[in-house]
């Protein structure tokens, strides 16, 4: 029996990434008085590793090896990070990025049908509150049973272990979930431990290797905006709702 959905945040519920995140972090660069510039396209590239202070320390390993690294090199990258999340709670709070479509109605549908939710992700917590508080409103964080984010597990997507902790803290086995993901690294994190996941894809993510994903989308979609199955079944439907979500499950 489904038990339980469970949501990637950046990329699945709203596109934070490009107008969110990567915002955030010109912004904290400026104001350190760095200057690095993180594009769209470079930006695109760095997201191949996930997690703030990851991403920073990937860029200048592959991408700017010319900077000096401070002494306390680890203070230096998290004193940045959290310069980064202030800027990205600040742009939530100012309503810089929308939920994706069908989002906003799928989890009215699954609290309505008693669906259990939960949230793995690997972004930090105070940005997914900002984010569900300033789209869905103050209470939404309540209809999560649990909130798995950024490093309450140490090895971050595609690694597993936060999709395990998160089933772990709800008693749940993989048969009884439902992952949803948008981008490589997060179908890895999911489905390498038998999670079936639907993907929708975004600007980032659209050509990378989703191989594993139960079904792939363009959107969730809504009554009047129709999903494209990238690949897949559209299991008789035109938008995700729980019937879909219980077909994928069964895989029929
Ligand atoms: C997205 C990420 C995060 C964000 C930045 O993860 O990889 O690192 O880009 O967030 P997911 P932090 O799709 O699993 O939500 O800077 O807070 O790490
Ligand atoms: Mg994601």
């Amino acid at each position: 029996m489904l038990e339980a959905l469970i949501f990637d945040v950046d990329g699945t519920l709203a596109d934070t990434e490009r107008d969110g995140h990567r915002v955030a972090f010109n912004q904290a660069f400026e104001e350190a008085g760095l200057d690095w510039h993180w594009s769209e396209d470079l930006y695109g590239q760095l997201l191949a590793v996930t997690g703030g202070k990851e991403r920073i320390k990937f860029y200048l390993n592959d991408f700017n090896q010319e900077f000096s690294k401070p002494d306390d090199f680890d203070a230096f990258v998290a004193g940045l990070h959290k310069s980064k999340t202030a800027h990205y709670v600040r742009l939530m709070e100012e309503g810089k990025v929308p939920l994706r479509p069908g989002v906003e109605r799928l989890l009215a549908e699954a609290r309505e049908a008693g669906m259990r939710l939960a949230i793995a992700t690997t972004t930090t917590p105070e940005n997914v509150t900002a984010l569900l508080s300033n789209t869905l409103g103050e209470e939404s964080l309540s209809w999560f049973e649990v909130i798995a984010a950024g490093d309450i597990v140490p090895a971050k997507k595609p690694a597993p272990d936060i999709y395990e902790w998160a089933l772990e803290q709800m008693g749940l086995s993989v048969e009884q979930a439902v992952a949803f993901e948008d981008s490589h690294n997060g179908v890895r994190s999911s489905t390498v431990i038998g999670l079936p996941t639907i993907v929708t894809v975004n600007g980032y993510t659209e050509n990378e290797d989703l191989s594993g994903a139960a079904v792939i989308l363009d959107h969730m979609g809504e009554p009047d905006q129709p999903f494209s199955v990238i690949e897949g079944s559209d299991y008789g439907h035109a938008h995700v709702n729980m019937e879909f979500v219980n077909a994928v499950h069964r895989g029929k």
